[in-house]
């Protein structure tokens, strides 16, 4: 068997369901990773629900934790951060994490500025200048925010092509970080001025440093709401950015398996109902149902189909 690489994930724990670490961890393990596993909280379920029971670390118990390693001498080739509830915990997770990364560059830094969604913030206001200071140490390789994350981070409103165009150019100069991929944009195909036949359509756009493109991809638009997708869709470009170094072919391939994955969650979820079903904030019923299948889907992690077309604007 061949050596497995080590990534650092510092994520969420949820008893029941796939939301952070939850779905992270068993697809990067199918990968041939080996996860050690930071639970940033441990809840009963994700915050959705409406309701749960459970504990977010502080900053000193994650210190603790750390202190604990440091005794075990771990190199870890990747890291992988996504939710981190409360600022005293995002402080230390970011320090340890630019810790790790000014002893060994080389460490893979990814980097999910989990906030919020559509306008509406799900961690303490507190968490963005949190996330700007981490940043501006220049030392995060990849960030994977939603369109909502990057202004937040920005201070800027993203309503085009051009403001688009200068957020990312931003990132890349302010923060020194190499990729930058936003998995569904709000923006609009006239927003981005690709006429009115493409009305509903959805585009993914991922940026590179190095290559100084903004590519994107058409991708199709789910009516439901499925959480803890940006989590694995986070946790596989981690993996397949190690791997290949190519940001537009990984993002490509996570784009077609993440299709997969909701493709087999709905086909599920209308199989045990009997009907479709819209996953509602707040109503635990149908966000039950709505978990993604982490389990079911174990064979399509490694699959490396590529089934969108890369276009520039
Ligand atoms: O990234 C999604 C997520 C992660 N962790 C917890 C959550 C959510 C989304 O609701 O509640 C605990």
């Amino acid at each position: 068997p061949k050596q497995a690489d080590r990534v650092l994930s510092i994520q969420s724990h949820v008893v029941h369901g796939y939301v952070g670490n939850k779905a992270a961890t068993f697809p990067l393990q199918t990968l041939n990773w080996d996860v050690d596993v930071l639970n940033s909280v441990n809840f009963s379920n994700h915050t959705g629900y409406g309701s749960w029971k459970g504990h977010s670390c502080t900053g000193e118990e994650i210190e603790q934790l750390f202190e604990g390693l440091e005794g075990i001498h771990t190199h870890y080739e990747a890291i992988l951060t996504g939710y981190i509830h409360g600022s005293s915990a995002l402080m230390c997770v970011g320090q340890k994490c630019i810790s790790i990364k000014s002893s060994y560059p080389e460490t893979l830094w990814l980097l999910d500025p989990v906030m919020g969604d559509e306008g509406q913030l799900y961690v303490s206001e507190d968490a963005i200048p949190i996330y700007r200071d981490i940043l501006c140490c220049r030392l995060v390789d990849i960030i994977t925010p939603n369109q909502f994350e990057l202004e937040l981070l920005l201070d800027v409103k993203i309503t085009s092509l051009e403001s688009l165009k200068v957020a990312v150019n931003l990132v890349h100069k302010e923060y020194n970080v190499k990729y930058l991929v936003i998995s569904s944009l709000t923006l609009t195909a006239e927003d981005l001025g690709l006429g009115s036949a493409k009305k509903g359509k959805m585009y993914s756009c991922i940026s590179s440093a190095e290559s100084g493109k903004i590519v994107f991809f058409e991708i199709d638009k789910y009516d439901s709401y499925f959480t803890g997708v940006g989590d694995l869709f986070s946790a596989l470009l981690l993996d397949r950015l190690y791997k290949t170094r190519d940001v537009i072919i990984s993002t490509n391939q996570v784009l077609t398996i993440m299709s997969k994955v909701l493709y087999v969650t709905r086909e599920l979820c209308l199989k045990d109902l009997g009907k479709e079903v819209k996953a509602k904030m707040g109503d635990s019923r149908s966000m039950k149902e709505c978990e993604l299948r982490i389990v079911e889907c174990m064979d399509m992690y490694s699959e490396d189909d590529c089934d969108y077309t890369p276009f520039e604007l």
